[in-house]
């Protein structure tokens, strides 16, 4: 380890004294400002020349903290597929050490909040400044869109990647910025799961909040409840054969998820939305609800666990323990929504039971905003999805809110009257309507502190894979990863369709399936 700090040292000195020796690369002038990222940074400073990223340029990272040595090991990944270059991570000789990639970690006090971070980018180096592996991790997001789509091979008898030079400061509006994919309606595979995962790391999401069931599946293997998935798993919306995920394979997505620094949300929704479980196990069914069938249809708010009986409780005492023990994030969902045909006096009853059982696995109930009638703790969330009322009230007993509206944030609403899949109940989103306006003051009188961030849920009654997935979120799931991180005050649709327009090719790379909003002046493909 001091051997690394000593070579790093004497490299960099050398690269500064040795500057005029090595054949200078004369790219033509760059703009670090005009790069077209999302999200935009707080305070971007261009200084005019590049850095070459080529075939010996190598990465090495803080040897305090074993989590740098893992993002630096996913940018270097990313590098590959991207240009093809290997680029060696904290290789114990010094003889590539032309150009160097330093992901550091800092405790400076610039570095606000746990995701900030500071790039400076120079000629022979490029220092990524972090107080933590998770804020390394945003900023190597921002370092791979810097990265240009083809090398500047004209200039120089070896192929490299001219990124602009410059200084980034940069740090997060909100801590929470989520997106929420709805597994139960369809069911998406671990693989697409993951994919949708990778596109939201790159635009800095943290948290993907996975709805696992709900009247037409139950998505999670629970080992003390089989029937679960072996009757409730194996059905979908149109008749589809549904799936789930065993632990296994759940614990793997989670792992996935952790790697890119997203936390897993998971949700089991209740006491409404539950007649896949009722349908395994009975005894859960209360009595003013439809009697439990295979449901393929979209129907919503006619099924109820009984919230009076125990038995009902010690089986979510089972099934929110054996989530909770496989998640390492501080949420558990309970839903909560639509519940029309519990009694009032039940539902508050329910609630309030289960918030209990949530807390005694040691995580923090989340729940949408029906929840905020019962009397729920302040360290509860409440998700904003349709009455703002409702969010008010639990704001005022001290909950943190989650910014969904279902008119702005709703990435199952369809984009306009020509598009494919959605639905339009909320009304027509296109993509600038679901980028032009602030979650911070959508809710009058909801002030900022106590909004923990925003979520933008995709519910999957009309989407059955993949391709139909990324339909609905892109574009708009890049505008909401902009409207949770940057400041308000530099949003602007004009500014932000232009560097729209310039995703297409990471969009056509990973093969990300979008919708072609004809406000969008896509040509720059
Ligand atoms: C309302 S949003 C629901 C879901 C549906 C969605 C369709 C919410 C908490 N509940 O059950 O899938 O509308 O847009």
């Amino acid at each position: 380890m001091i051997y690394r700090s000593i070579l790093l040292f004497v490299a960099v000195i050398c690269m500064a004294a040795c500057q005029t020796e090595k054949k200078e690369i004369n790219f033509p002038k760059t703009d670090l400002a005009k790069a077209p990222l999302i999200p935009k940074p707080i305070k971007t400073i261009p200084t005019g020349s590049a850095f070459g990223l080529d075939a010996s340029t190598a990465i090495y990272t803080s040897t305090t903290n074993p989590e740098f040595e893992k993002v630096g090991k996913l940018l270097s990944e990313n590098i590959k597929t991207k240009t093809g270059l290997d680029v060696a991570v904290n290789a114990s000789t010094g003889e590539k050490l032309e150009r160097l990639i330093y992901i550091n970690q800092s405790d400076s006090i610039d570095l606000e909040s746990p995701e900030s971070y500071q790039l400076y980018i120079k000629k022979d180096s490029i220092l990524l400044n972090a107080k933590t592996a998770a804020g390394a991790f945003r900023g190597v997001q921002t370092l791979r869109q810097l990265i240009p789509e083809k090398s500047n091979d004209t200039l120089t008898d070896h192929p490299l990647w001219p990124i602009p030079s410059g200084k980034i400061m940069d740090a997060p509006k909100f801590g929470y910025r989520g997106s929420m994919l709805d597994v139960a309606r369809h069911f998406f595979t671990v693989e697409e799961v993951k994919k949708y995962i990778d596109a939201l790391a790159y635009y800095k999401f943290n948290t993907l909040h996975l709805h696992l069931s709900d009247d037409q599946g139950w998505r999670i293997e629970i080992k003390s409840w089989p029937k679960l998935t072996e009757v409730g798993g194996v059905s979908e919306v149109g008749g589809g054969e549904g799936g789930f995920y065993t632990q296994e394979q759940y614990k793997d997505l989670l792992a996935y998820a952790a790697e890119r620094h997203i936390t897993i949300v998971p949700e089991i929704d209740m006491p409404g939305h539950t007649n896949a479980a009722s349908l395994s196990y009975p005894f859960l069914h209360y009595a003013g609800a439809e009697t439990p069938r295979v449901r393929t249809d979209m129907k919503v708010g006619y099924s109820s666990f009984d919230a009076k009986k125990d038995t009902v409780y010690s089986f979510l005492d089972d099934v929110i323990g054996e989530i909770a023990a496989m998640t390492p994030g501080p949420y558990f969902h309970i839903g909560g929504d639509e519940s029309h045909v519990t009694k009032k006096d039940d539902y508050i009853l329910f609630v309030e039971k289960v918030e209990k059982i949530v807390q005694k696995h040691n995580k923090r109930m989340i729940g949408w905003d029906e929840i905020a009638q019962a009397d729920i703790a302040p360290s509860s969330v409440v998700q904003l999805w349709n009455n703002a009322e409702n969010a008010l009230n639990a704001a005022e007993n001290g909950s943190k809110i989650i910014i969904s509206p279902a008119k702005k944030a709703y990435l199952d609403m369809k984009y306009d009257s020509i598009s494919e899949y959605g639905l339009h109940w909320a009304g027509y989103i296109p993509v600038d309507v679901g980028y032009k306006w602030n979650p911070e003051t959508y809710a009058d009188g909801l002030a900022k502190e106590n909004i923990l961030g925003i979520e933008a849920p995709l519910w999957s009654e009309t989407i059955s894979n993949g391709t139909e997935l990324e339909y609905l979120a892109f574009p708009r799931i890049i505008g909401y990863a902009e409207l949770g991180w940057s400041p308000s005050e530099h949003l602007n649709w004009d500014d932000y369709k232009e560097r729209l327009a310039a995703q297409v090719p990471y969009l056509k790379a990973m093969q990300i399936n979008y919708y072609p909003s004809k406000l969008v002046d896509w040509k720059k493909e």
